[in-house]
Parts: structure tokens; C-alpha cells; sequence
């Protein structure tokens, strides 16, 4: 324990907060990480191009071709990045023996095996999706909302494999596997029927969810979108169709993607909303950039004002935080680090807020003291905070992280083909 930190528990305290309480309780909050930001999203079971309206740009070099680098990433980034991680894995991702290959609707446990051994000896538990892109049998854009029957009817035996995989690892884990469903689906232009393809959309999940599984294991999800790049004026999963969704289907969750809505929507105004209803709900955690959802998430005040509300409603428990970001242009262990790291300083900072004080001064109409207060707030020195939540992690307080990402670009990642 520094000076420094005393100096600045000292100052939080005025304000009521207890900054070691803080600390404790964010050790053992568990955050998913993404395993996508490592590859652009590519994954393991194809060759062809990233679809279903979403892109990476870029093409910083040194990306992970094979499970073992992508692994030995995520274990750099975990190395790197205080907190508790859960790993995020796309059934894109599959580990094939050599000569071994089956398509998603066949996919089996059994070609998971080597991620939940990775989670296993790392002690960390697995959420999942179903890849419903980047796949030839994605027909006219279409997949579980598709009008034709064999294509739906593919991508409902590809999502019914996903629940008994996201069983598998719950089971083996010992941790909830949180399942998302998240389409593509959707048209450039005005459409003709915008009601046919949700009703298929209604009836697809239905069916995959009709998959036997536990409900304390498998917590299934659906993320809306707005729109897509290349689907811009309609999409099956709008934000109405899933959210309605998930409040009428018993045990589903509403996902939702902080770059999924209208510019000026905010996510942090929906969480409170969703939790007057929903026992539990699943975030996306990203960062929106004009018409670009998928930005490496940073420090900022939407993110933190997120945060602030799921500590502030107390739902550390009823949120499952996920990242969701792919950035090609930087180094991309970087961008994972920066933004798990990011996620940790939000919910630090939104544990060392006095939001019964704040809460107190709204109730009893004294906004002019609000106003004061929460920008006093934000000069207080949380640096000291996080640097002694860094130390409590074995990590340096400095940025000597980046050192060893220059090391590892240099000594690992340049030397990949
Ligand atoms: C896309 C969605 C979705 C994906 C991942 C890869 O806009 O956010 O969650 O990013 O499934
Ligand atoms: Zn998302």
C-alpha cells in the first residue's frame, strides 16, 4: 500500500466511500473476454470473408491463425489485465483434428474440447455463441430468418448444437454458460415484409430453444441490431423484436450491445429500465463511432456511465458483462488489453462513487447540489485507486504493460507468417 493511496482513501472517504471495499469486490466480478478481437473475427472453421454486416478493417500484422496462438494471446492479454476473466468463445472457433471436419449443424462438444481444457487449467469459466455468418449456406443475407425452409432449418440445427456445447462447458466449468444469439439478417434496402422474417426469426429460436438444456447452466440471450453494414434499412433482431423476445420467453435474456442503437440512445438509461422486469440481462460492451459499432472500448463517459448503473441498481449479479469489439489497425493484444482494462477502471470507479450520497440529494430535489457534487467527483484521484487495485493484482502501476507488448510483437507475433 503506497502513500499516495492513503492520501486519496482519505479523500474518498469524505465523500463516505470505502475504496478497499471497492477493490475487493471487483477482484472476483468476472468479465468476458471477446476471443474475436484476436483474429478479426475469423475463427477456425472456414476460409471465406467476415459477413453478416459486420467488418474489420485493418491489417496490423502478427494475427492468430491457429487455436494454439490464439490461446497463447489470450493468455498474454490475461496476463496483462487485472480482474476476473471469463473467456468468449464464437462456434466459428471449433478445434478440428487434422483431416476432421464437420459443418456448424454437426458441431459437438467434442470440438470444444481443447478450449474448456484451456478454461479448465486457467480456472475460468465459458460463455458461447452460434455463428450465424462468414458461412456459404448464409442465403441472400437470410439465416434463421430465411424464407427458404433448408436454410432455416440449417441454421436451427447449428443453434440447438450451441445449446448442448454451452451445456458441455457449463458443466465442465462449473460456470453458467452464457449462450447469445445475435443474427445478421437483414436488408440494404426497403424491404416488402418486414413481419414475415421475424415471425420466422420468432420460430427459429423457438425451436433452438426447444433444445433441452438447464436453465441454471445455460442462460440463453438475444442481442438486437439496428442495422448492418451492406443491411442497412431493416434487420430482423430490431431492438423491439428481441426485447419483446426475451420478456416473453421464459429464462431468455435481453443482450444488449451499447453499439446496436440510435446515436443518441444510451445503454446505461436501459439497464435500469431492463432490470425493473428482467431477473438478469447480458451487456455487449463496445464503443460506438458514428455508424461503427465495434470500436476497442476506452475509459469514457458512457462507459463509465454504464458502469455506474450496474453497480448503482447493485446487479453485479444480474449482468453478464461481455466485450464486443474488433479492431484490425492496432496491435491487437493491445486492443484487448486497453479495453478489458478500460472495463475494470469503469467499474472501479462507478464502486467508488457515493451513489447512496447522490441518490439522497435526487430524492430530495436538491439538484443544484447534485450538479456540484458530481463534478466534484471527478476530480477526485482515482489513478491512486486504480494503481493500488493494479498492485492487489500483481500488476505494476505503470505502464509497463506495454512494454511487454512490444516484447511479445516483437519476439512472437512479427514472426508469424
Ligand atoms: C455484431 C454483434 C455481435 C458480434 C459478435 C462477433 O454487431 O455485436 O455480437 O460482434 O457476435
Ligand atoms: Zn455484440
Amino acid at each position: 500500500m503506497s502513500t499516495m493511496y492513503e492520501l486519496a482513501k482519505a479523500k474518498y472517504a469524505a465523500f463516505g466511500v470505502d475504496t478497499d471495499a471497492a477493490i475487493k469486490k471487483l477482484i472476483n466480478i468476472p468479465v468476458s473476454l471477446h476471443c474475436w478481437q484476436g483474429d478479426d473475427v475469423t475463427g477456425f472453421d472456414h476460409d471465406g470473408p467476415l459477413t453478416g454486416g459486420i467488418q474489420t478493417t485493418g491489417n496490423y500484422p502478427g494475427k492468430a491463425r491457429t487455436p494454439e496462438q490464439l490461446m497463447a494471446d489470450i493468455d498474454k492479454v490475461i496476463s496483462l489485465c487485472p480482474g476476473k476473466v471469463k473467456l468468449n468463445l464464437h462456434a466459428c472457433y471449433a478445434i478440428f483434428e487434422p483431416g476432421e471436419y464437420v459443418d456448424r449443424d454437426k458441431l459437438e462438444p467434442k470440438h470444444f474440447k481443447k478450449w474448456v481444457e484451456f478454461a479448465k487449467a486457467r480456472g475460468i469459466g465459458i460463455d458461447f455463441n452460434p455463428t450465424f455468418f462468414s458461412h456459404p449456406k448464409v442465403k441472400n443475407g437470410l439465416t434463421l430468418s430465411s424464407p427458404d425452409e433448408a436454410t432455416r432449418r440449417f441454421w436451427v440445427e447449428h443453434g440447438k448444437a450451441c445449446i448442448r456445447i454451452s451445456q458441455y462447458f457449463a458443466e465442465e466449468t462449473g460456470v453458467p454458460c452464457v449462450m447469445n444469439i445475435w443474427i445478421g439478417d437483414g436488408f440494404k434496402d426497403i424491404p416488402a415484409d418486414r413481419m414475415g422474417p421475424r415471425l420466422r426469426y420468432k420460430q427459429s429460436i423457438e425451436e433452438i430453444l426447444a433444445e433441452p438444456f438447464d436453465k441454471n447452466l445455460v442462460k440463453p440471450c438475444v442481442e438486437s441490431k439496428v442495422f448492418g453494414i451492406g443491411v442497412e434499412s431493416y434487420t430482423s433482431g430490431s431492438a423491439e423484436f428481441t426485447l419483446t423476445f426475451a420478456a416473453t420467453h421464459d429464462g431468455v435474456l435481453p443482450l444488449m450491445d451499447n453499439g446496436h442503437y440510435h446515436p443518441t440512445e444510451v445503454v446505461s438509461d436501459k439497464i435500469p429500465a431492463l432490470l425493473c422486469y428482467f431477473p438478469e440481462i447480458a451487456l455487449h460492451i463496445t464503443r460506438g463511432v458514428r455508424w461503427d459499432s465495434d470500436h476497442v472500448l476506452l475509459f469514457d463517459d458512457e462507459t463509465k456511465e454504464m458502469a455506474k448503473e450496474v453497480v448503482r441498481c447493485n446487479a453485479l449479479d444480474r449482468v453478464y458483462m461481455a466485450l464486443d469489439y474488433f479492431d484490425a489497425s492496432i496491435n491487437r493484444i493491445s486492443a484487448w488489453t486497453v479495453g478489458f482494462r478500460s472495463w475494470q477502471k469503469a467499474l472501479l470507479s462507478a464502486l467508488c462513487t457515493p451513489n447512496e450520497m447522490l441518490k439522497g440529494l435526487q430524492d430530495n430535489a436538491e439538484f443544484t447540489k447534485l450538479m456540484v457534487m458530481q463534478e466534484e467527483l471527478k476530480t477526485l484521484p482515482f489513478g491512486e485507486i486504480w494503481a493500488e487495485y493494479l498492485r492487489q493484482n500483481g500488476l505494476a502501476d505503470d505502464c509497463t504493460w506495454f512494454d511487454e507488448i512490444v516484447k511479445y510483437e516483437n519476439e512472437v507475433l512479427s514472426k508469424r507468417a
